[in-house]
């Protein structure tokens, strides 16, 4: 064999074990992937690549801690349904799970593997159980938060895995995967605490949601008195007749007075309809 052979043997066969070594990579789903105060959402935790090129790596065990800002979200309790518990993809008696909260906006959760007990009776030696548990892709974990009625906030909400473990079927730690992030992103355009599916004016901040003729749109964004779906002349009139009066549909900003205050709202919105509303009666 020639020397350049040689070399070029050499280099094939790094790339042929560069290649061997499992091309494992965990990610974060968020389901959905937007929300509007108050709202729940969901996060798997995902696993995939395990024996997808022939490494046939088995998670015999796994811990993580999941970091999300409990400024916006806090921990959902019930878990989505058909989940046994806030964990997934988990057999009773295959393995132990665990979930606790080190820290505000921190959960450190895992799962300790019970094979290697049962390795001697084989009792789970057979599908479903192995092949549920060490498929090539795994749910290791699904996390549930809530984002409460009355949150401020609009944008993107980091949420991240760090001190990722995952173990193969005989506890050794499986090197060289990345602890994945993302985000949850969260729609309240006016950052009033009601979220965007249910705000009844969605352009403008009324935390209240007083909406004193009941008819979807909330007061600030209602100079529609007559409710025909326009701002014009004709609620300008039924403004005048109720003017310095407590009349509440008239009381656009909520300070208890129907004043100039209210008649310049009612400026800004002549020839268009009320809203934008989330709950309106159709405008
Ligand atoms: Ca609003
Ligand atoms: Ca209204
Ligand atoms: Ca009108
Ligand atoms: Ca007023």
């Amino acid at each position: 064999m020639t020397a350049s052979r040689s070399i070029l043997c050499g280099i094939l066969l790094a790339m042929t074990a560069q290649s061997a070594a499992p091309q494992v990579l965990v990610s974060l789903e968020v389901q959905p992937p937007g929300v509007s105060p108050p709202a729940n959402v969901y996060i798997d935790v995902n696993v995939s690549g395990l024996h997808s090129d022939g490494s046939n790596v088995q998670v015999g065990g796994w811990e993580l801690e999941f970091v999300y800002d409990d400024g916006v979200f806090d921990f959902h309790p019930v878990p989505p349904a058909g989940f046994s518990g806030a964990l997934g993809n988990v057999f009773g008696d295959e393995a132990e799970s665990f979930i606790e909260p080190p820290a505000a906006g921190v959960f450190h959760l895992g799962v300790a593997s019970r094979l290697e007990e049962y390795a001697a009776g084989c009792v789970f030696c057979s599908p479903p159980y192995l092949d549920d548990l060490q498929g090539d892709d795994i749910r290791l974990a699904t996390v549930g938060l809530f984002v409460p009625a009355g949150t401020v906030f609009e944008g993107l909400s980091p949420i991240e895995v760090r001190n990722l473990v995952l173990r193969d079927a005989d506890v050794h730690a499986i090197a060289g995967i990345a602890a994945p992030s993302g985000h949850i992103a969260v729609s309240d355009q006016d950052a009033d605490g009601a979220g965007d599916s249910i705000d009844n004016c969605t352009t403008e901040p009324n935390a209240s949601q007083t909406d004193s003729d009941a008819d979807g749109y909330g007061n600030a964004c209602d100079a529609d008195l007559n409710n025909d779906c326009i701002v014009n002349v004709v609620d300008l009139g039924m403004l005048r007749t109720v003017f310095f009066t407590t009349d509440p549909d008239a009381d656009f900003n909520g300070d208890g007075i129907v004043n100039v205050l209210d008649l310049g709202i009612m400026k800004l919105r002549f020839f268009a309809p009320p809203g934008p509303s989330a709950v309106g009666i159709g405008c």
